[in-house]
């Protein structure tokens, strides 16, 4: 029998938010990845919490762990409209050793420290979710599926390359994608039976019905050289003890009527996070910010808007091709490909080509900067040249493989004279 009618409302999405994310080298260095700041005005854990928001879901939890300060403050003042009167619910659940005197140890141990709190809302479902990918995707069609297949487990999974999956969860699926095998972080990845340059790969995204996962849960805190981790741990003791299903992330998952493709991008790395939020600069980009059936929730400032000026010697400040956020004072530049969160202040003579410029940051003038990542609140001074030495650049900033620089205030600081 099919379910009808939304699953959303009798479901709590939980939010693993306290890895480090130490591919993002100095981004990390003082926020958990989902703070870091991605798309012009949002962060990475704002994909997440919208998905769970727009898909209907009113209950919410986000465990933190990892230098949390400032994902904390980010949900206190962005996130803070759900209402316990309505019986709408938004908890931030750092490691607070309030069951044992250990910290969270894997991801499921960061469920299972807060179990009192989530049986205390008694939701029937818990969608267990990252917090750090860039994506869309409507959580009630994947509850609707566990619901209708009587899965234990529900896990979101992709396509990719097979090589690629190295870093995941990689499953065989038999002809009803119910998951036959599952193992997490091979080597050598197992390929898709007729298909064997791709693999099919875990989101680490998760439904399960409440009572179902509390039982795994103690099952495994009890379970010796058990690492508490979902994917390490619980799901492969499912996929061979019980039933595990899997939801193939595809164009269907996003109920929006703007053309939408299957986008899904770890952004963990400098590489893939400059050219994510490059990507956004092009005219047609994959991911539509603009989307008014899927918008983007976060925390946004009451900012004055973004200003486009010449200076006294007629230099004009333009920008194509680009993201400028509020409280951005483009001045005598020329900006193209790039993206200006917010509270950007730029000086005259300067260019800046396919430059992601995260908040507060300030350009001397004469500076010219390409294929950049700058942190937040980076000054550039004047006549300073980016993305066109390698080897200086390669010694005074971070300099990817690919060629893209990250700049900190640290590194600024750092260079003599
Ligand atoms: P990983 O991506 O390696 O694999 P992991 O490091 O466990 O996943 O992090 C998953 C999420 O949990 C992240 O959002 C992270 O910030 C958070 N997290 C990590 N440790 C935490 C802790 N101690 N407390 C709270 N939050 C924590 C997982 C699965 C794979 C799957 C990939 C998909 O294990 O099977 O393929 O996700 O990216
Ligand atoms: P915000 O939440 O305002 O965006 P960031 O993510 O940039 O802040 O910073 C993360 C946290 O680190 C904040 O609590 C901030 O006060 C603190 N912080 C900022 N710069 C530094 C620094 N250079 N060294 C140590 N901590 C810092």
């Amino acid at each position: 029998m099919t379910h009808q009618g939304p699953l959303s409302r009798d479901a709590m999405a939980y939010v693993l938010a306290g890895g480090r994310g130490s591919r993002l080298k100095e981004l990390t260095d003082i926020r958990a990845k989902p703070a870091v700041y991605f798309g012009g005005k949002t962060r990475i854990i704002d994909f997440a919490l919208s998905n769970a928001l727009n898909s209907g879901i009113r209950r919410m939890g986000v465990a933190t762990q990892y230098k949390a300060h400032s994902l904390i403050r980010h949900l206190n003042r962005g996130w803070n409209f759900l209402r316990t009167e309505r019986n709408e619910s938004f908890d931030i659940l750092p490691a607070s050793q309030r069951m044992s005197d250990a910290w969270y140890e894997g991801t499921a141990d960061a469920v299972f420290q807060n179990i009192d709190i989530i049986e205390d809302y008694d939701p029937q479902y818990m969608v267990i979710l990252a917090g750090d990918h860039i994506y869309k995707m409507d959580y009630e069609i994947m509850l609707q599926q566990h619901v209708n297949s009587g899965a234990d487990v529900t896990i979101g999974c992709l396509t990719v390359p097979r090589m690629e999956a190295t870093g995941f969860g990689v499953m065989h699926v038999d002809k009803t994608d119910r998951i036959t095998d599952f193992v997490e972080k091979p080597a050598d990845p197992p390929g898709i039976p007729g298909d064997e340059g791709n693999a099919l790969a875990s989101m680490g995204i998760y439904v399960f019905n409440t009572a179902f996962l509390m039982e795994e849960l103690r099952r495994d805190a009890e379970t010796p050289g058990s690492k508490r981790d979902f994917g390490g741990d619980i799901i492969p003791y499912i996929v061979k003890h019980g039933h595990a299903q899997a939801h193939r992330f595809d164009s269907s998952c996003v109920k929006s009527d703007s053309e939408s493709i299957a986008y899904w991008k770890d952004v963990g790395t400098v590489d893939a996070y400059w050219q994510a939020n490059v990507d956004l600069t092009s005219t047609v980009p994959e991911l539509d910010l603009y989307d008014r059936d899927w918008p983007i929730w976060t925390h946004a400032e009451t900012l004055p808007p973004a200003k486009f000026v010449h200076n006294e010697e007629g230099r004009r400040g333009f920008a194509v091709q680009s993201l400028v956020s509020g409280d951005c004072i483009i001045s005598g530049t020329e900006m193209s490909n790039s993206l200006c969160f917010s509270g950007v202040r730029t000086n005259s003579y300067s260019q800046l080509d396919k430059a992601v410029i995260l908040p507060g940051c300030e350009i001397g003038r004469h500076a010219r900067l390409k294929n950049v990542v700058l942190d937040r609140g980076v000054t550039i001074p004047e006549g300073m040249v980016v993305g066109e030495d390698p080897e200086l650049d390669a010694r005074r900033f971070r300099r990817t493989e690919n060629g893209i620089v990250l700049i900190t205030q640290k590194m600024i600081d750092a260079i003599d004279g």
